[in-house]
């Protein structure tokens, strides 16, 4: 009795899962805090860690697969920190073709780590503080030579409909 009671939530959350579209995406909130007195961003950008499709990755993702959205004018301070023996950095830039093959200009003002053409060394740590526009679509890229166009990049978006940041990911499996 008490154990088919309590299986029957467990069978909604399977038959709710299959019922998504392959598509979906999901939120992976664990590198993201949001103060809304302030209306600040907080988020931890782990670049070249272990366990991803490629030591090229941010979080974990490539190829703009995840998307950092913000809403509109909010403060945004990204943590930076470097995880791979290869030199890494991180620039915003606009979301536009063709990639660039190394940073230079960023598309916000102060959104850069240092170095971030020659890359900073494994377990560096930066801080990039910036204000978002109004809105407008962007990618979190790697300024060393080649990096973008080898798949380190992910989105960051800012929303004018958005009342709070989200982190989307594809949905594992
Ligand atoms: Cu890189």
């Amino acid at each position: 009795m008490a154990r088919s009671a309590g299986s029957s939530p467990l069978i909604a959350a399977l038959l709710l899962l299959a019922l998504l579209p392959s598509g979906a995406v999901a939120q992976d909130s664990k590198y993201l805090a949001w103060d809304a007195a302030t209306r600040t961003v907080t988020f931890e950008l782990i670049a070249g860690g272990e366990g991803a499709k490629s030591p090229f990755n941010f979080n974990g993702y490539i190829d703009g697969e995840a998307n950092l959205v913000v809403p509109p004018g909010v403060s945004v301070v990204m943590n930076f920190i470097q995880k791979d023996g290869t030199p890494h950095s991180a620039e915003l830039i606009a979301d536009k073709a063709p990639m660039p093959n190394m940073g230079g200009e960023p598309a916000i003002p102060r959104a850069y780590t240092s170095k971030v053409v020659e890359g900073l060394p494994q377990e560096a740590t930066d801080v990039m503080r910036f204000t978002a526009p109004d809105s407008g679509s962007y990618r979190i890229f790697c300024g060393v030579p080649g990096h973008g166009l080898s798949g380190m990049w992910i989105r960051f978006t800012v929303d004018p409909a958005a009342q709070e940041p989200r982190f989307e990911t594809p949905r594992s499996g």
